[in-house]
């Protein structure tokens, strides 16, 4: 059988790039370019070192920082359920089938809900530019579309007893080929205090830079938890459940020596095998000081009053 050379190209001009734009990243001294088949010009005038093209305009958040290029958001990724290599999740999950979707929200309620995507976009998405800041010593700067999770949360009316609120990621073994993988009794589970999860900086979100979420970020709907490391801001939510008791997060069961609950950014306490006093912005050369509570002590840093913050890692 004779195979036309438009079949086999793409293929092969797409390997080629990669290869090539790999070349590029470490002849630049550029810390990561994403395999994007788009033209070094149009960079937008960025001049952090973000100097990947984009057709997305550079934002800014609170503290005078330019957002991370949406293609490096979309092509640098962790999300275990599809691969644990961060430049192949994008590819792993470009088929995941995210529509239908419903959230149930449920537990010590009163009023129980399961709400329709449709109905959580009726929400006001709001355009929120929130710095990400993984356990692992990398951040980006991420303009999110969502809203606050304390609007789901006053509408479920948590009862008295309620202390925690508890999420879950979709279940899905046939679509999410990691969760075949038994290091972990899936699905993925993270959590916050009640008094956390009102906190307004808590965001549902359902879009990056004005597009729907794709599945490699979460779609249609994840956490973001901007103070505390990336791990917590659990993604392609299914339930979510108001509990007495502390839930055990994925990472709390699969590493307990390394990740406790509240897992706030803090340079101050090392994770038991690196420092986090520093962190690699995507795009950018050299490392930056990591903040405490990743900046955002102002909003938060009360919720932990009297708390022991290096004990309560
Ligand atoms: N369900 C699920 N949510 C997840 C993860 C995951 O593997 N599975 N990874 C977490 C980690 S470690 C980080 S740093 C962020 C990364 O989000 P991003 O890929 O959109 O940058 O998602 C978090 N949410
Ligand atoms: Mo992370």
């Amino acid at each position: 059988m004779k195979i036309r050379s438009s079949e086999i190209t793409p293929k092969a001009t797409y390997l080629s790039r990669k290869e090539f734009m790999k070349g590029a990243a470490i002849a630049s001294g550029s810390a990561f370019l994403a395999a994007c088949g788009v033209s070094p010009q149009n960079n937008n005038g960025n001049t952090s070192g973000n100097e990947i093209a984009s057709d997305f305009p550079v934002k800014m958040d609170e503290l005078g920082t330019e957002t991370t290029p949406y293609e490096s958001i979309i092509n640098f990724n962790n999300f275990y359920e599809f691969n644990t290599d961060k430049e192949s999740v994008a590819m792993d999950s470009k088929n995941f089938i995210s529509s239908p979707w419903q959230v149930e929200v449920a537990g010590l309620v009163n009023n129980p809900m399961t709400f329709g995507m449709e109905e959580l976009l009726k929400f006001e998405q709001e355009e929120r530019i929130y710095r990400l800041r993984c356990v692992e010593g990398w951040s980006m700067v991420i303009p999110w579309n969502g809203f606050s999770l304390s609007k789901i949360l006053n509408l479920v009316e948590p009862k008295s007893e309620a202390k925690y609120v508890r999420f879950e990621t979709v279940f899905d073994p046939e679509q999410m080929p990691g969760q075949n993988q038994n290091w972990y009794e899936w699905p993925y589970i993270e959590g916050l205090r009640v008094d956390e999860a009102m906190n307004d900086l808590v965001t549902m979100a359902t879009g990056i830079y004005g597009e729907e979420l794709k599945p490699q970020s979460g779609a249609p709907i994840r956490l973001v938890v901007p103070w505390k490391y990336g791990f917590k801001s659990i993604k392609s939510i299914v339930k979510i459940e108001l509990v007495e008791e502390m839930p055990t997060s994925l990472w709390m069961a699969a590493a307990p020596r390394e990740y406790g609950f509240f897992a706030n950014v803090n340079p101050d306490v090392s994770h038991p095998r690196w420092s986090q006093s520093s962190e690699r912005r995507i795009g950018e050369l050299s490392r930056i000081e990591t903040l405490k509570f990743n900046g955002y002590g102002e909003q938060v840093a009360s919720l932990y009053d009297g708390m022991d913050l290096k004990a309560n890692y």
